[in-house]
């Protein structure tokens, strides 16, 4: 049976709710954010481990900032290094922060695009509107695992603050905001 989304982005299948908030991943921020305001959720609809099968659910990422710094997702290497992952926009805008030991790069994201996530990169996601939700399917491989360490122990390279004109801007780890 078809599985709807509604206009918040919760998914009608979902088997598991994950709610990520100041308290839980406050620490990730530059400027360090603590309290009970929502960051994001994850909707998941989880299937029987079968080698093929694939974990698909969606993510509501609230807009926001700590410090000039938009709300963002932890951000995660997969376990399995062959483990790719697909996300579609549905509404609101943000950046996908991907990164391995060669290259960090950012691909935008908004309603009805696609952006690939190939093998061996982290990812993150940002939502760079301080007006709306960043909503967006995703998909991969039930084996695909997160190991949140190794990007932790690496560090971002690239980070996503809000600029002096009041738009998102990139900025290199490092450089001041
Ligand atoms: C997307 C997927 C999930 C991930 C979630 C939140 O929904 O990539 O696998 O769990 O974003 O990201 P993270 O776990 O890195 O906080
Ligand atoms: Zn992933």
């Amino acid at each position: 049976m078809a599985e709807a989304v509604d206009a918040a982005g919760a998914l009608a299948g979902a088997t598991r709710v994950l709610v990520r908030r100041l308290s839980d991943v406050g620490e990730m921020f530059l400027a360090g954010g603590d309290g009970e305001a929502e960051v994001y959720r994850v909707f998941e609809r989880e299937h029987p481990e079968a080698p093929g099968d694939l974990v698909y659910g969606t993510t509501v990422i609230q807009p926001g900032l700590v410090g000039e710094e938009y709300f963002m997702t932890r951000g995660h290497y997969h376990v399995d290094p062959g483990a790719a992952e697909l996300y579609f926009g549905l509404s609101g805008r943000g950046l996908i922060l991907m990164q391995n030991a060669q290259a960090a790069r950012e691909v935008a994201i908004g309603p009805r695009e696609t952006v690939y996530i190939p093998p061996g990169y982290a990812h993150r996601t940002v939502n760079t509107s301080l007006a709306e939700p960043l909503v967006f399917l995703v998909c991969y491989g039930v084996r695909a695992g997160h190991d949140y360490d190794r990007i932790r122990r690496e560090g971002w390279r690239h980070r996503v603050l809000r600029g002096p004109d009041g738009r998102p801007r990139v900025v290199e780890a490092g450089e001041a905001p």
